[in-house]
């Protein structure tokens, strides 16, 4: 039993030196191409994306076009085949406490991106957060030009809504990398908890060994 617990150390050590594990939905893994609804999972919650009624969503590989690197090979147009009218909606499985996004695009047009956090899902129950940022029509993801909004709540967020009031009034901007933490879970995990305990254990059983 004792062998067991001292096996298990380093790799609780190793955990606990970590901290909390951020969870990072990236798309990286989704294909290219227009999608009435985009969902994947991290850290055991599922998010998922969409416009609604006919409007879609477009998974797009904007390396080719100079996007920043940490955009990986997949990112999403909120405009779907034109440009939506209304906001995106981000579905979460289980409550949050933290959620961030980056968006941007290509010049153009001036957009004001903004995100809005919800206790209910689909933009319902009470509003949470809600932050907004101007991107003017000079910055450009091909200068590494990118924004990142992020809203935090006691209270667990259920949903978002997100998007931008770009070109005509329209929501046309790419969002990648949504990074959230769930509800509930502590700052500091349970494993650092044990770790004095699991370290006295250790020195003890050094000291027989002497
Ligand atoms: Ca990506
Ligand atoms: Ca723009
Ligand atoms: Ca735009």
């Amino acid at each position: 039993m004792k062998t067991m617990i001292l096996r298990a150390l380093p790799a609780l050590a190793m955990a606990s030196l970590g901290g909390p594990a951020l969870a990072v939905i990236d798309f990286e893994s989704q294909a290219t191409g227009l999608v009435s609804s985009l969902s994947a999972t991290d850290q055991g919650v599922t998010a998922t994306f969409f416009n609604g009624g006919s409007e879609m969503l477009a998974v797009w590989n904007l390396s080719p076009y100079s996007a920043p690197a940490s955009w990986g090979s997949r990112s999403v147009w909120s405009g779907g085949s034109s440009s939506a009218s209304g906001p995106t909606t981000g579905n979460f499985s289980e409550g949050l406490s933290w959620v961030s996004m980056e968006f941007g695009d290509f010049g153009a047009d001036d957009d004001q991106i903004f995100l809005r956090a919800y206790s209910g899902l689909d933009g319902s129950g009470s509003l949470l957060g809600s932050v907004s940022l101007f991107y003017d029509s000079s910055r450009a993801l091909s200068n590494a030009d990118f924004v990142t909004l992020s809203v935090g709540s006691a209270t667990p967020i259920r949903s978002i809504l997100f998007g931008s009031v770009g070109y005509q009034g329209l929501n046309n901007i790419y969002f990648d990398n949504v990074r959230f933490e769930k509800a509930g879970v502590p700052a500091v995990p349970g494993p650092l908890a044990a770790l004095p305990f699991a370290l006295g254990l250790l020195a003890s059983r050094r000291r027989k060994r002497s």
